[in-house]
C-alpha cells in the first residue's frame, strides 16, 4: 500500500513538472487598424511595431490591418499602437505624429484618419 502511494506520488510530480515545461510565454495575436498607403508604408508599419516589442508584424495595405503577436510579459498593444503612431502613421487609437508624417516620403502621405472623421 505504501508503495502504491509513492508510485502515485511520483507520477504526479513528473505530471507537474511536465505541464510546467510546456508552458510557453504567454503570446497574444491581434489585429490593429493602421492608416497607411504602400510597401514603403508596410516596411515602416512592421517596423515600428517591432521595436515595440511585437514578435511578428504584419500589414496589410489593401484592408489596412495590421496583425501581430507579441508576448504578453514584454509588451501591449497600446505600447505597439504608441510606436507605430511615432513613425507617423494613425492607427486605431492614435494619431499618428505629424512631424514623422511629413517627413514621410511622398507616395506614403497617406489620407489621414482625422481628415476622414470630419466631413
Ligand atoms: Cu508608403
Amino acid at each position: 500500500m505504501k508503495t502504491q502511494s509513492t508510485i502515485l506520488t511520483i507520477a504526479f510530480v513528473l505530471i507537474s513538472v511536465f505541464t510546467i515545461a510546456q508552458n510557453k510565454p504567454a503570446v497574444k495575436s491581434e489585429t490593429i487598424k493602421v492608416w497607411g498607403n504602400c510597401g514603403m508604408c508596410k516596411s515602416h508599419i512592421e517596423k515600428a511595431a517591432k521595436e515595440a516589442g511585437a514578435t511578428t508584424a504584419a500589414w496589410n495595405k489593401d484592408t489596412k490591418i495590421l496583425t501581430v503577436k507579441y508576448d504578453l510579459t514584454k509588451t501591449d498593444n497600446q505600447k505597439i499602437q504608441k510606436s507605430v503612431a511615432g513613425a507617423g502613421y494613425d492607427t486605431k487609437d492614435f494619431v499618428g505624429n505629424d512631424e514623422a508624417y511629413k517627413n514621410l516620403d511622398e507616395c506614403c502621405q497617406y489620407d489621414r484618419k482625422t481628415a476622414t472623421k470630419k466631413q
